[in-house]
């Protein structure tokens, strides 16, 4: 590898020794070479002090400092340095750049025929020289001229102060930013585009102007993007009391994008599949993610722009609590309107999906290479930290604390947050601070110094639990004791110790019959009652026993209700007693759960049967628990489909040691195929019952319906059913929205025979050619239904396929890597070799995407022979490179250490 590793240390951190007051930039556009003038009002705040600037692929045109021009400074290795010889002063720096050229879509880039912007996190250096850091904080003025038929908007953040005509053709705008703010948050764009709007009225009454822009042609599928973002104001004033503070919100599309969107104040850019959306072109879950990403973009208006991080490694500051912002939004929207029993499990489904997502995604890198604490310790490319980690456990970190606080205290934490740190660039730790002033005033001075571990330290702990019931006195004692291994660069440390994470622990208690147990709590200490007849154990120390008294017969017991903590839970539960809770439980989550729980057991035992070759046959319980849950009248279909569901095979794999990923994909299907055929009556009436032609609404009942039936043709058509396969047949063809579209193809192309689906393919194809973002689902589907290495390269020939629009790369390649098991590790280990030169190639494209394209490998080491050694190999192909970009060259480092 070229690149010598450097790493960065948090415990570095230094305050940048200078102010930059006020930026003027003043861009001449031109997609080859456009010039770039940054003038800068400085003052020195420390004597003597060496100026630093960051600038990467950019041309230094000229210094000036106070109009005279500076000859004295350094620049090498992307550092521009001098000495000031005055303390307060105009610094104007003259740089060009060539925007039409730049694929990393970093900085100033062309797409399609529009220029964009992306600084977050380090992008801002590849525009002007800047000290491109999060405490650096200013009030910016942007001059955008540029050809003014070729792009007659010209946008930045804050307020349009004039606009005007040029000579040849040319035009410019000004706009001012009036709050202080770091340049990852700085935006422009450039283009001609369809508008949408609306002016809309914040709580206090003042009118701000709401707009999406997207490209030529797609205005009609911004609207759900713009209600998405008027329904987030409306929520953020009335759960957060928060308030929008601009006259002007601009959200604008593109199809180059190397994450889902960005929260530039005022100016968010969105990939277009978070953004635009019809039914006909885009299903639930596109519906479902665009209103939690606009909810996203905007929340971080107040958490990430008003208070934002001092550096990076404060990153989960802003991105955890704004994820946790954006699941509490969408749980709120999907129960609103709902009575109480229907939004509980509206919520629950919510929850489910999350934790799902945690555990698919987040424990496994808690468990590799890359692991690391949500505010970790040392990095050395900043962009390979937009991890599972920093958001999804960073907002189950944010989570505890509301759970430990309340709705009410942890409201009141946040204002205490905003009270203290408005306007400023701050620390996790500052944030914990104002939570915790709540906390030691509500629990008679009890702190969150055991809390704070969690910021610290990486890992998923385990909490054994253990349960001694005593007839005599009856009484239950519940033991709860914790472990976690240490992970990633923990290893490296040998003097460090792992300390005991504070645990809030969800629990309840059934009777034999399923009933809730009430439970007495008098006298016990780290306790608190919940809901449900539940309470929630405080574990604090390694082990701790709770002593419940007049418990009647010995309890099953419903543990981590509502995944109160991001644990794994050990408990020795028996078949029959995980059956109770799948049909009774009145926690939802924890009956959800317990079905996980119960077919992971048999999908995992059936693996081994495999890997023994023993014949295999299903535990009749299983059957039992799914009959009776197909037909509970008491439930809603969207929680339904989630109990009725099989685990995730992510999630599953996880739990091999080693980990065998064909004869668990095996298992998978064989408990699938028999749950088909045993039930095969009731899923074709379940699907009759739910298959509805009207209109459509991405409303979550709707939305339940929807995918109650699309689960009941897959279970249909892993058993090729004859019936079945004609029902998917006609909802292709009768379909009038994408969900229905999808939710049959999809089933067709994973189950039916070719002569089944080569029309229906085709047909797709044709339909929506001219969509990128349909277009995407179809390379998706042919990604994840791909039989072998060689048609993933026949598709990559496919004219409409590039490595350099992400969305692509990540529909075909990163589909085919991490959804498709069965052609993906097939033993002869031709599809890592692939995925290594595609690593390869994409890396001299766009670092940022290959490295998160390496991580496919981050587990080799878990992984059963032949995989493990081929995965090695592969891995070892990379490492060889000499022009390796830093990014993925961390990742490969990391993994073969
Ligand atoms: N702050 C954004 C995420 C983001 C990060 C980096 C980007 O470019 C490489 C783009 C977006 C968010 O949390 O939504
Ligand atoms: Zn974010």
């Amino acid at each position: 590898m070229s690149v010598s590793s450097h790493t960065i240390y948090r415990k570095d951190y230094r305050p940048y020794p200078f102010t930059i007051e006020r930026v003027q930039l003043h861009f001449a556009l031109e997609p080859q070479h456009t010039i770039v003038t940054n003038t800068m009002h400085v003052i020195a705040k420390e004597h003597n002090a060496t100026m630093v600037l960051n600038g990467e692929d950019i041309e230094l045109q000229a210094i000036y400092i106070n109009g005279k021009a500076l000859t004295s400074y350094e620049y090498s290795d992307n550092l521009l340095q001098f000495k000031p010889s005055e303390t307060e002063f105009d610094l104007k720096i003259v740089s060009s750049c060539n925007p039409s050229a730049n694929s990393t879509l970093m900085g100033l880039y062309v797409s399609g025929q529009s220029f964009f912007t992306q600084c977050e996190a380090e992008g801002f250096r590849r525009i002007t020289f800047f000290p491109d850091r999060p405490d650096v904080m200013s009030e910016y003025i942007v001059t955008i001229e540029a050809d003014k038929k070729q792009y007659p908007y010209l946008l930045s953040n804050g307020n349009l102060i004039s606009s005007q005509d040029l000579d040849n053709g040319r035009h410019q705008a000004v706009w001012h930013d009036p709050f202080l703010k770091p340049c990852y948050l700085f935006a422009l764009v450039a283009g001609d585009f369809d508008i949408r709007e609306k002016t809309s009225h914040t709580r206090s009454g003042r009118e701000v102007l709401l707009q999406i822009y997207s490209d030529k042609g797609s205005g009609d599928q911004t609207l759900w993007a713009l209600d998405s973002l008027e329904r987030s104001i409306q929520w953020d004033e009335k759960r957060f009391n928060l308030e929008l503070d601009l006259d002007r919100f601009m959200i604008v599309v593109t199809h180059d994008f190397n994450m889902g969107a960005m929260e530039n104040k005022g100016l968010n850019i969105f990939n277009a599949v978070y953004v635009l959306a019809d039914p006909e072109t885009a299903t639930d879950a596109n519906y479902m993610g665009i209103e939690s990403v606009v909810g996203h973009e905007y929340f971080h208006n107040w958490t990430g722009n008003r208070v934002t991080c001092r550096d990076w490694f404060q990153l989960s500051l802003k991105e955890g609590l704004t994820v946790f912002r954006d699941q509490e939004f969408s749980a709120d929207m999907a129960a609103r309107l709902l009575p109480p029993e229907a939004a509980l499990s509206a919520r629950t489904v919510k929850r489910i999906e999350d934790v799902t997502h945690l555990r698919a995604a987040q424990f496994p890198e808690d468990a590799g290479p890359m692991a690391h604490p949500i505010r970790p310790d040392s990095y050395q490319e900043i962009g390979n930290f937009y991890t599972m980690t920093v958001y999804e456990k960073g907002a189950e970190v944010i989570r505890m604390q509301h759970t430990l606080l309340g709705e009410e205290g942890f409201q009141q934490g946040m204002q205490e947050y905003f009270r203290r740190h408005d306007g400023q660039a701050v620390t996790c730790d500052d944030f914990v601070n104002a939570m915790e002033s709540v906390y030691k005033a509500r629990h008679s001075g009890k702190d969150f110094s055991v809390f704070r571990h969690w910021y610290s330290q990486a890992g998923t702990p385990t909490v054994n639990v253990q349960l001694d019931y005593d007839t005599h006195q009856q009484t239950a004692s519940i033991t709860l004791t914790q472990h976690c291994d240490k992970v990633g660069v923990e290893k490296l440390q040998a003097d460090m110790e792992k300390k005991p994470f504070h645990i809030p622990f969800h629990i309840g208690m059934l009777n034999q019959a399923g009933q809730a147990i009430p439970l007495n709590i008098e006298g016990l200490e780290d306790i608190t009652p919940t809901l449900q007849n539940g309470v929630l154990l405080d574990l604090k120390v390694p082990s701790q026993t709770w002593v419940f008294k007049g418990i009647k017969e010995r309890p099953i017991l419903s543990l981590l209700r509502d995944f109160s903590a991001p644990v794994s839970v050990i408990y020795d539960y028996s078949f029959e007693e995980l059956a109770v809770l799948c049909a009774h439980d009145s926690n939802p989550f924890a009956r959800w759960e317990a079905t996980q729980e119960l077919i992971s057991r048999e999908i995992l035992r059936l693996t081994q049967c495999i890997q023994e070759e023993k014949s295999l046959a299903l535990n009749p319980i299983i059957h039992q628990v799914w009959q009776h849950n197909l037909s509970d009248p008491l439930l809603d279909a969207a929680y339904r489909t989630w109990i009725l569901a099989l685990p995730s095979e992510k999630v599953l794999l996880e739990r091999l040691h080693p980990i065998t990923p064909l004869a668990l994909n095996k298992a998978l299907q064989f408990v699938r195929q028999s749950l088909a055929t045993v039930h095969r009556d009731v899923w074709i009436s379940t699907y009759q019952h739910y298959h509805a032609q009207e209109d459509y609404q991405p409303d979550p009942i709707s939305i339940g319906k929807r995918s109650l039936k699309n689960l009941s043709l897959n279970y249909l058509l892993s058993i090729k059913d004859p019936e079945g396969i004609a029902l998917a047949k006609t909802q292709y063809q009768q379909a009038k929205n994408m969900t229905d579209r999808m939710g049959a193809i999809s089933a067709l192309l994973h189950y039916a025979d070719k002569a089944d689906t080569e029309t229906i393919n085709q047909d797709f194809y044709q339909r929506f050619e001219n969509n990128p973002l349909v277009m995407d689902k179809w390379f998706a589907l042919q990604a994840t239904s791909a039989q072998s290495v060689k048609t993933i390269r026949t598709l990559m020939d496919n004219p409409l396929f590039t490595l350099r629009n992400p969305n692509r790369v990540r529909a075909l390649l990163f589909q085919f890597c991490m959804n498709n098991t069965e052609a993906f590790h097939q033993n002869n280990g031709e599809a890592y070799t692939f995925w290594a030169e595609q690593v390869i190639a994409l890396d001299a494209i766009n670092p940022e995407v290959a490295a998160r394209f390496a991580r496919v490998m981050d587990n080799w080491q878990r992984f059963a022979e032949p995989h493990k050694t081929q995965m090695q190999k592969a891995l070892q192909s990379i490492a060889q490179q000499t022009a390796l970009s830093k990014n993925t060259t961390e990742i490969i480092e990391k993994a073969l250490s």
